[in-house]
């Protein structure tokens, strides 16, 4: 008896989806290394943390396939690009690649959509609501630099923004979560 729950294609594209995840869990981590290896070790940090979370994003894609009978398939992964020249492009990058993610994830959720594959659409909106969070993450990384002094930014001041991400959680808070008495 066939038990999968899935369209083919949608299984090839939640397929592809993990793969893509995976990519940018390696993304992140060759920004981790290139960070590390310029001195930003708190830098490094954060974006060895978001290498994981990205692994994990391929994880719950790989782990829903086979939940709905269905079967990930592994690829060849490209190599994960130039390695950024300095601070400003490593943020707008990572910024770059959060937009792009989103838009897969919405082209995933308008074949839902088609399909009227409600399951799928509703495990999609987990990554619909965490790309919110990932675009503000990076907006932050942004803004924050830009504070420190952008590409002028003196040493003392790149020293505390280092620090500073080294701290920083991995989640961004989301405006649903806003009230009067507490912003954000
Ligand atoms: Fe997987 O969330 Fe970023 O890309």
């Amino acid at each position: 008896m066939n038990t999968k729950r899935l369209s083919s294609k949608m299984e090839k594209a939640l397929s592809q989806q993990m793969n893509v995840e995976d990519l940018q869990s390696r993304v992140y981590l060759s920004y981790g290394i290139w960070a590390s290896d310029e001195g930003y070790g708190g830098i490094s940090n954060f974006l060895f943390r978001h290498a994981q979370e990205e692994r994990n994003h391929s994880i719950k894609f790989m782990q829903y396939i086979l939940n709905r009978g269905g079967k990930p398939t592994i690829d060849a992964l490209p190599n994960p690009g130039p390695e950024p020249k300095n601070l400003v492009e490593c943020f707008d990058l990572v910024f770059k690649h959060e937009v792009d993610n989103t838009t897969k994830i919405y082209t995933l959720v308008d074949l839902a959509l088609q399909e009227k594959d409600w399951a799928t659409w509703n495990f999609l909106q987990w990554f619909v609501k965490e790309q919110i969070e990932e675009e503000t993450l990076a907006m932050s990384l942004i803004d924050k630099l830009k504070i420190a002094g952008g590409d002028r930014a003196t040493d003392e001041s790149l020293f505390n923004l280092d620090k500073t991400l080294e701290e920083t959680p991995d989640d961004a808070p989301l405006a649903r979560d806003a009230t009067g008495e507490n912003p954000l």
